[in-house]
């Protein structure tokens, strides 16, 4: 499955379903009210007060007519209050993350090698941050690596930043002052450890202050595949995670605001590192399937509360136990630091979106969407 197919979901269809119909009237609704407040922002300097205030006011509004569809539309606007003109182009243009599982490798020792580099990348349509992140085709999160249960993990740290960084594996029972110590810039280090435990974990620098380190986006997801498990046709990995930026990141690419994230308060929120990324180009599957969601929460501090919009967990494995289930669950909370894996068994076609439900996590933008065969008004292709 390809999560690179574009999607023109978006568009104007003629639909002869009368829920579909409705969906697609409501969502073009939105989009053109969310445009007009960006008009009316753009003509006017966007980070006056009460021009966000009747922005939010708007947008409000328009939140508020999606009603039981849900809001799938981008949050054009958000905490920095800024997002450009073109941001729908820019989100169509922009290349997801690949949440697809990567395939095992044999042997019994898995070697993974991270350079880590301070980089600049677009966390939401057009808004640039500067990341402590990594080096190669993922900045943040990091790349999703996947292991059997049993296989041991031969990982190196290359330090190619500015400052001291470290690498804290959730998967590993390993003493933390000797394998995640800090790396000094220009320098590498490797340590080994045996992946026992199944499941889902997060990785992450630990090198203090950790929440400014992981709030710069040095964090990903290690899948340690259980021995035993029922088969699933589609297997995706989401990183959930939110931004604390001082500036819009349009004008100038934003860095980290540590009082924000000690408040609290994101500018936006994601599932691997972009917002509404799976919105404009969405995850796929066939009617029928069984699909299988690797869920982390990253934080640096918030936790998601993980939801399929028009379905139910058939099988929801929580924070990390992975010798029993639950079965017929309706949203799990996955805790910052914590992981669970959810599988869903979706028959009918359509449109289904995944969210945090804590509703301002999909305001901020943590909402994808999983296609399951080819709907009307989802795209053709
Ligand atoms: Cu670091």
């Amino acid at each position: 499955m390809s999560t690179r197919t574009p999607s023109a979901y978006h568009r104007p269809v003629q639909s002869e379903s009368g829920v579909l119909a409705k969906v697609v009237a409501v969502f073009l609704g939105i989009l053109v009210a969310v445009l007009g407040v960006f008009a009316l922002m753009m003509w006017a300097d966007a980070r006056d007060a009460r021009d966000d205030a009747n922005a939010a006011a708007l947008e409000a509004q328009a939140g508020a007519s999606a009603g039981e569809e849900h809001n799938v539309a981008l949050p054009l606007n958000s905490f920095a209050g800024v997002v450009p003109e073109n941001a729908l182009q820019l989100a169509e243009a922009h290349t997801p993350y690949d949440a697809t599982m990567p395939a095992l490798q044999a042997g019994d020792v898995v070697k993974v090698h991270m350079v880590m580099k301070d980089r600049t990348v677009e966390i939401a349509p057009g808004v640039k941050y500067n990341v402590w992140a990594f080096d190669g085709d993922y900045s943040a999160p990091g790349p999703i690596v996947h292991v059997r249960q049993g296989q041991t993990v031969e990982f190196t740290l290359t330090n190619g930043g500015a400052i001291p960084h470290s690498m804290d594996f959730h998967a590993a029972r390993i003493a933390p002052n000797v394998a995640f110590r800090d790396i000094a810039p220009g320098e590498s280090f490797t340590f080994r450890f045996q992946a026992n435990d199944p499941g889902v974990f997060m990785y992450h620098c630990g090198t203090k202050p950790v929440l400014a380190h992981i709030a710069n986006g040095m964090y990903g997801a290690i899948v340690v595949r259980p021995k035993d498990m029922p088969p699933a046709d589609n297997e995706y990995v989401l990183v959930a995670s939110e931004w604390y930026m001082n500036g819009s990141g349009i004008e100038e690419a934003a860095s980290l605001d540590i009082a924000k994230a000690r408040q609290m308060t994101p500018d936006w929120t994601t599932f691997n590192g972009y917002a509404n990324q799976y919105v404009t180009h969405p995850l796929t599957a066939d009617p029928g399937d069984t699909t299988r969601f690797w869920v982390v929460a990253a934080g640096p501090t918030l936790d998601t509360n993980f939801h399929v919009v028009g379905t139910i967990f058939d099988r929801a494995w929580v924070n990390q136990d992975m010798t029993k289930f639950q079965t017929g669950v309706q949203t799990v909370g996955v805790p910052a630091g914590g992981g669970a894996v959810f599988d869903v068994k979706i028959d009918q076609p359509g449109l289904y979106p995944f969210v945090s439900h804590a509703f301002a996590h999909v305001d901020l933008g943590q909402v994808g969407l999983l296609k399951v065969g080819n709907p009307k008004g989802a795209g053709t292709h």
